[in-house]
C-alpha cells in the first residue's frame, strides 16, 4: 500500500467536492473528518478487494460476537497504515489540528464493556499479525447509550452513531441473506469494515449484518388509508438490530433478543456456506472444517452451533452425523464470567418462537450427549446435570461446551475456577477440552496512540521502535528503572498527560484538579461485583477523617470516576448517585482544603478512556476475589504506567506475579478465604465494631449525602447490612475488605511520597507488560485453536 502526501491530496479535494459540492478547505470540521476517511477508503480499497479474492481459499477463522466495542476508527487506521505522520503535517499545512478532527468522529459503541472491546482488539491484533481472523457481529442501528447526570443521577439518552456518516463501512447488497423466524422472515444486510494490521498491508474484515424489511412497502395498504400498516413489516424488520442491549454480564430474557442472536450467526454462516460452495467443489463438505474456524464470544452466538446443523442438514442434504461432527470440529467457545446473572438460559418457548426446527436440532444434540455420557459410563443424576434442556429452558453454555472443540476462560485464576467450581463436572467429561487464554489488550491503540509521548520516549531509551512491533522488547525498559535522569524525564510526560486530563476535567465537569495530586482511578461499568462502593465509602471514610485533621493524609488526591450503569440496574445507579453526591459534598466543602477532590466523569467510553488511562498513577482493580474474570482495564492502565491497587482476581493475579507484587498494592481476601468466611459472614458485626466504617455507612441514612428522596441510598445501606431474597447480606464483600483497602489506601500515599521510587514502579509496570499485549494472547488462540499460520 503506497499512500502519498500527492495521492492524499488529489483524494482529499476530490470527495470534498464529490460529497460536499465545497473545496476542501470551505469544509466544516466534521466534513472534514468525512473527507479523510473516504480518501484513505479510496486508497486502500484496490488491496483490500486483492485480499478478500486471495484469502477466499485460505484457512480462516472467524470471531462471533454480539458486541464489537469499536470506538473511534480514524487515529488508529492512521497508525497502523503507517500514515499518522503525513496526514497531520498535511493537516497542519492547512491549518487543522488532526486532533480536532479526531474528535468529530463519534465513538461505534457497539459494545457494553470488556466483552466488546476485547472483541475489538482481538480483531486489530489478528489483522497486525497476519492472521486470517474476520469479525462477524451486528450492526445495531443504537450504540450503547449516552449517559449524562440529572442533579447526580444517571440519565440516559439514545447513540444514534451512524445516522449522519458511517464513512468506514461498505453495505455490499449482492451479499444479502434471507432469516427466517417462525413467524417472520427478514433480510440481512452487511455492512463491512476494514481492520487494518499494523504496518504489514493486512487487511481483514468485520462484517455487521442489519435488519431490513423483505417487502419495505405495502403500496396496497397505503392507497387504503393503513399508512401504519404500509410500513409496518420494515418497522418490525429494523426492530431487531435497532438497539444494543445496555446491560454488561446481566441477561435479557427477551424474545428480541434471542431473535437478534439466531439473526446475526444465522446470516454469519449461511455466508461462510454460501462462500465455501463458490470456492470449493466439495458437496459433502468433507474438507469444510479444515477451513473454516469459528469462536464463539460467550453464549451470546451459540445458536449458532444448532444453526451450522440446521443448515447442513436441511439444506445441504447432510446427514445429521455428519453435520453435527462438521460443528463439533468448527465452534469453540469462550466463557467470560461466572456471575450466575449473565448465565444465558432460554426457555424452550422462546427458541420455538425464534425457530421450531432450530429447537429440534436442539433436542437432538441433547439426545446425543446423554447418549454419550452414558457410554462413558456416566450416571443418571450426573447426566441429568449436564444436560441442554432441563426445565424446558435451554442451557446455552451446556450446548456450546458439549459440541465445542475447545472451551477457555480468559484468565488464569477464571479457568481454574470453571474447571474446579462452576465447570467442574463438564471439566471431569471432557478435560481435553478445556483451555485457559489469558485475555489482552492492543498496545497500538492503548499505549501508541493514547500516549504518543510516552511511546517517543521509550523509542528514545530503547533506540529503536522495533518494540512498536515486537512488543515483547518492551522489556528492554528495565534497563531505565535505576536511571535517575530517565525517570524524571518519564515522570516529566506522566505530568503532561495528568494535565491533559485536568483540562478535560474542567471542560466537562468545571472541577479544579491539582495535577500534583495523585489521580487515582476507577473506570469500568458499574457493578456491584465491581466494588465502586468499596472506593466511594472508602473516600467517605477519609473525608470524615480529614474533618478531624487537616493532616491526616500528607498527599492531595483526586478520585476519578467513569462508569455506566445498565439502565434497569436500581442498585448501580444508586452507587453512582452516591458517587456524584459525594463529589458535591467534599469538593466544596472549605474545611478540607481541596486535599481531596472527586472526580465523576460522564459517558465514559473508548475515547474518554484513551485520554484516562495515560494520566493515571493508582488503577483501582477492586473486584471481589473470583468475580472479576479477568478484566482488561487494569492492563491498558499497567501499559501506561500506572500502579495497580487491586484484590487478588482475575488477571490481576497475572499482572502481580509479572510486574512484582512490590511493584503494585495488592490487597483484600482471596477466593479461597472468601469461601471459608462465606457461612458465617456477618457485616453488621464489621459495622458495628469499626467505627469508622459505621460511620461512613451511616452517611447514607444520616442526611449527609442526599438522594432526593430516591431511596437509593437505603437500599445501598440494606445491601450491605441486611440479607434479603436468598441474598445474603453484603453479597461482595465490601465491609470484610474494607480493613486491608484502608491500609492498601495508606501506601498509596507512601509510595507516592517518594517520587524516584513512585517512577520507578511505573516504569517496571509497563516494562513487563508485553504479557498483557492481545497479540499474545491471539498468537495463542491462533497456535492452539484456531491452528492458522501467519501471513505477515
Ligand atoms: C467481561 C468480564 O466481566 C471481564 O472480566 C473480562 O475481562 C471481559 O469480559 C473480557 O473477557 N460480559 N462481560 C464480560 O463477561 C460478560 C458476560
Amino acid at each position: 500500500m503506497d499512500i502519498t502526501k500527492d495521492k492524499l491530496l488529489e483524494k482529499l479535494e476530490f470527495f470534498s467536492n464529490f460529497k460536499f459540492n465545497k473545496n476542501y478547505n470551505d469544509l466544516t470540521k466534521e466534513e472534514k473528518f468525512v473527507a479523510i476517511t473516504d480518501s484513505i477508503m479510496a486508497l486502500t480499497s484496490k488491496d483490500w478487494t486483492d485480499q478478500l479474492g486471495k484469502k477466499a481459499r485460505q484457512r480462516k477463522a472467524y470471531y462471533f460476537s454480539a458486541e464489537f466495542l469499536i470506538g473511534r476508527s480514524l487515529g488508529n487506521n492512521l497508525l497502523n497504515l503507517g500514515i499518522y505522520d503525513l496526514v497531520n503535517s498535511i493537516l497542519e499545512e492547512k491549518g487543522d489540528r488532526i486532533k480536532d478532527i479526531e474528535n468529530e468522529e463519534e465513538d461505534a459503541a457497539l459494545g457494553n464493556g470488556g466483552l466488546g472491546r476485547l472483541a475489538a482488539c482481538f480483531l486489530e491484533s489478528a489483522a497486525s499479525q497476519g492472521f486470517n481472523l474476520d469479525g462477524y457481529g451486528i450492526r445495531y442501528s443504537e450504540g450503547l447509550f449516552k449517559q449524562f447526570f440529572k442533579d447526580g443521577f444517571q440519565a440516559e439518552e439514545g447513540d444514534d452513531w451512524s445516522s449522519f456518516y458511517n464513512p468506514w463501512s461498505k453495505r455490499i447488497v449482492s451479499d444479502e441473506k434471507i432469516i427466517k423466524f417462525k413467524n417472520q422472515t427478514v433480510k440481512a444486510c452487511p455492512y463491512d469494515m476494514p481492520i487494518f494490521g499494523y504496518k504489514n498491508g493486512q487487511i481483514n474484515r468485520l462484517r455487521l449484518w442489519q435488519a431490513e424489511a423483505v417487502n419495505e412497502f405495502d403500496f396496497n395498504r397505503f392507497n387504503n388509508f393503513d399508512y401504519d400498516g404500509a410500513v409496518r413489516e420494515k418497522n418490525e424488520a429494523e426492530d431487531l438490530t435497532r438497539v444494543l442491549y445496555p446491560n454488561d454480564e446481566r441477561r435479557e430474557g427477551k424474545l428480541l433478543r434471542i431473535k437478534q442472536q439466531y439473526f446475526f450467526v444465522s446470516a454469519s454462516l449461511q455466508d461462510i456456506v454460501s462462500n465455501y460452495k463458490k470456492n470449493f467443489d466439495d458437496k459433502e463438505f468433507k474438507h469444510f472444517h479444515e477451513y473454516v474456524s469459528i469462536q464463539l464470544n460467550d453464549t451470546h452466538p451459540v445458536i449458532g452451533i444448532p444453526e451450522l446443523i440446521r443448515i447442513l442438514l436441511d439444506e445441504e442434504k447432510i446427514s445429521f452425523e455428519d453435520s453435527f461432527n462438521i460443528a463439533r470440529k468448527i465452534f469453540n467457545f469462550t466463557n467470560h464470567t461466572i456471575l450466575r446473572e449473565a448465565m444465558e438460559v432460554w426457555s424452550v418457548d422462546l427458541i420455538d418462537e425464534t425457530s421450531p426446527r432450530v429447537l429440534e436440532i436442539i433436542q437432538m444434540i441433547e439426545q446425543r450427549l446423554v447418549e454419550e455420557l452414558y457410554n462413558k459410563g456416566f450416571k443418571e443424576e450426573e447426566i441429568n446435570f449436564l444436560r441442554i434442556v432441563k426445565d424446558d429452558s435451554i442451557h446455552m453454555a451446556n450446548l456450546a461446551i458439549f459440541v465445542s472443540n475447545k472451551v477457555n476462560g480468559v484468565a488464569e485464576l477464571h479457568t481454574n475456577i470453571l474447571k474446579n467450581e462452576t465447570l467442574k463436572d463438564w471439566y471431569g467429561a471432557y478435560p481435553y477440552k478445556f483451555t485457559n487464554k489469558t485475555n489482552g489488550v492492543t498496545q497500538r491503540r492503548w499505549l501508541i496512540y493514547s500516549n504518543m509521548e510516552l511511546s517517543d520516549f521509550i523509542d528514545r531509551k530503547l533506540g529503536s521502535n522495533e518494540w512498536r512491533e515486537d512488543f515483547s522488547k518492551i522489556k528492554e525498559l528495565e534497563k531505565f528503572a535505576e536511571d535517575e535522569p530517565s525517570i524524571r524525564e518519564f515522570l516529566e510526560i506522566r505530568k503532561k498527560k495528568k494535565i491533559e486530563l485536568t483540562e478535560i476535567i474542567k471542560e466537562t465537569t468545571g472541577i479544579d484538579v491539582d495535577p500534583n495530586s495523585i489521580f487515582d482511578v476507577q473506570v469500568k461499568r458499574l457493578h456491584e461485583y465491581k466494588r465502586q462502593l468499596l472506593n466511594a465509602l472508602h473516600i467517605v471514610y477519609l473525608y470524615h477523617r480529614l474533618k478531624e485533621d487537616k493532616n491526616f493524609i500528607s498527599e492531595k488526591r483526586t478520585f476519578i470516576f467513569g462508569a455506566k450503569a445498565a439502565p434497569a440496574y436500581f442498585r448501580a445507579k444508586a452507587v453512582i448517585k452516591f458517587i456524584n453526591e459525594i463529589a458535591r459534598v467534599i469538593n466544596n466543602d472549605k474545611d478540607i482544603d481541596g486535599k481531596i477532590k472527586v472526580v465523576f466523569l460522564e459517558n465514559f467510553r473508548v475515547s474518554l478512556g484513551e485520554k484516562i488511562y495515560p494520566a493515571c498513577d493508582f488503577s483501582e482493580q477492586i473486584s471481589t476475589a473470583g468475580k472479576e474474570a479477568s478484566g482488561t482495564g487494569n492492563m491498558k492502565f499497567m501499559m501506561n504506567g500506572a500502579i495497580t491497587i487491586g484484590t487478588y482476581d482475575g488477571a490481576n493475579v497475572e499482572i502481580f506475579e509479572k510486574a512484582g507484587e512490590e511493584n503494585n498494592i495488592r490487597f483484600g481476601k482471596t477466593v479461597e478465604e472468601l469461601m471459608e468466611i462465606k457461612p458465617n459472614y456477618d457485616p453488621y458485626k464489621i459495622y458495628q465494631e469499626d467505627i469508622y466504617i459505621k460511620n461512613a455507612l451511616d452517611s447514607l441514612m444520616s442526611g449527609e449525602f442526599k438522594d432526593n428522596e430516591s431511596y437509593m441510598f437505603l437500599d445501598i445501606y440494606n445491601s450491605l447490612l441486611k440479607s434479603e431474597g436468598g441474598d445474603r447480606a453484603d453479597r461482595y464483600f465490601v465491609l470484610e475488605d474494607f480493613e486491608s483497602y484502608r491500609k492498601a489506601q495508606e501506601k498509596i500515599s507512601e509510595v507516592y511520597k517518594d517520587e524516584m521510587r513512585f517512577g520507578k514502579m511505573c516504569l517496571l509496570n509497563i516494562a513487563n507488560s508485553a504479557y498483557f499485549s492481545s497479540d499474545r494472547t491471539i498468537r495463542e488462540y491462533a497456535e492452539e485453536i484456531w491452528k492458522l499460520e501467519s501471513h505477515n
